[in-house]
């Protein structure tokens, strides 16, 4: 018979509030940036604060911080990339929940920009968030903090993460294939792309910036590439076994598309087995480092295929 159940309510309710902790660290930082942005047509602003204030987990900036802090460095030099991470996010939500892509009326239990704007405003908002996150990564005020070859090495594979060579190729494929991947490594190969690159770079990010060795980012880049594909696996599983009110948007929506997900492919034992045995060796990748430090990050593996939205 098939495991639908969801996590024990003890178990979702101590991941809760680690993430509503770690939120609560992440989101005055973004509203900090955000309330600066004086000079922007007032209808844009007011479409990038919807999207971006619409109550995201922040989980990408949340990741990076978690890095920061394993590697021992002061969180406060590192804020600009955490509001550089989640405006690559929240463009990549907009446009993809546009008429020309998936056409999602609700996101986040709320209108999408399109819906509440307008489809011009919203391409618009897109492109602003994306554009404003390199504004930020190249800021003489951050940048100076670092080291130039890093800021330019982390950057340029910010940029790769989420261009053609990464998110956006990623839906490009998956709107041009999606029903008719019929082999677990093809889809494996979209989703690392689509959904797993802009995760696994908010991981090894921090570590770029601050010139970490290269067995630190191998062991970072490991972790981020196992969580990256960890959560769209466990994304696939919630669109079968979540539930419409706690995830903001409709559920069985994949099947209805006549989508390739990992539960139809693997079953959902199947899927549920993959999603934990890419956490496990996402945490496996950080066995070297101190327990007290590498334990968010084992916390946000578990979140990942545990959540229920
Ligand atoms: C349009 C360039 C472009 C890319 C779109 C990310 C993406 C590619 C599409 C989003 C559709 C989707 C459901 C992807 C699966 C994984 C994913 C990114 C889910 C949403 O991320 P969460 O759960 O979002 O971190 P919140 O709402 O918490 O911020």
């Amino acid at each position: 018979m098939l495991d639908t159940a969801m996590p024990p309510a003890s178990l979702e309710q101590s991941m809760n509030n680690f993430i509503e902790a770690q939120r609560a660290r992440i989101d005055p930082i973004l509203l900090r940036r955000f309330e600066k942005q004086k000079n922007w047509p007032q209808r844009l602003q007011e479409s990038i604060r919807y999207s971006m204030f619409a109550g995201g987990k922040r989980l990408r900036p949340i990741l990076a911080l978690s890095v920061v802090e394993l590697l021992g460095r002061d969180i406060t030099r590192f804020e600009n990339l955490f509001v550089a991470l989640e405006c690559i996010h929240t463009y990549s939500l907009i446009h993809d929940d546009l008429p020309a892509m998936d056409n999602d009326d609700l996101r986040r239990g709320l209108p999408t920009n399109h819906k509440k704007f307008d489809e011009a405003t919203a391409i618009l908002a897109g492109d602003g968030l994306l554009t404003f996150a390199f504004e930020l990564l190249s800021e003489p005020d951050f940048a100076r903090m670092f080291q130039a070859e890093h800021v330019l090495r982390c950057v340029h594979q910010i940029a790769r993460a989420a261009g053609a060579a990464g998110m956006v190729g990623g839906q490009q494929i998956d709107i041009s294939s999606g029903s008719t991947l019929d082999s677990e490594k093809a889809l494996e190969e979209l989703h690392t792309l689509k959904t797993a690159r802009l995760l696994s770079i908010s991981v090894t990010s921090p570590a770029l910036l601050a010139g970490s060795h290269a067995a630190i980012l191998g062991q970072l880049s490991q972790y981020g590439d196992a969580i990256g594909l960890a959560f769209q696996v466990y994304d696939d599983i919630l669109n079968v076994v979540g539930n419409p009110q706690d995830m903001g948007k409709a559920a069985g929506t994949d099947e209805k598309m006549g989508k390739t997900t990992y539960p139809k492919l693997l079953g959902l034992d199947g899927a549920r087995a993959r999603a934990k045995d890419l956490c496990a060796k996402a945490k496996s990748a950080l066995a070297t480092f101190p327990a007290d430090r590498r334990r968010p990050l084992e916390r946000l593996a578990d979140f990942i295929v545990e959540r229920i939205k």
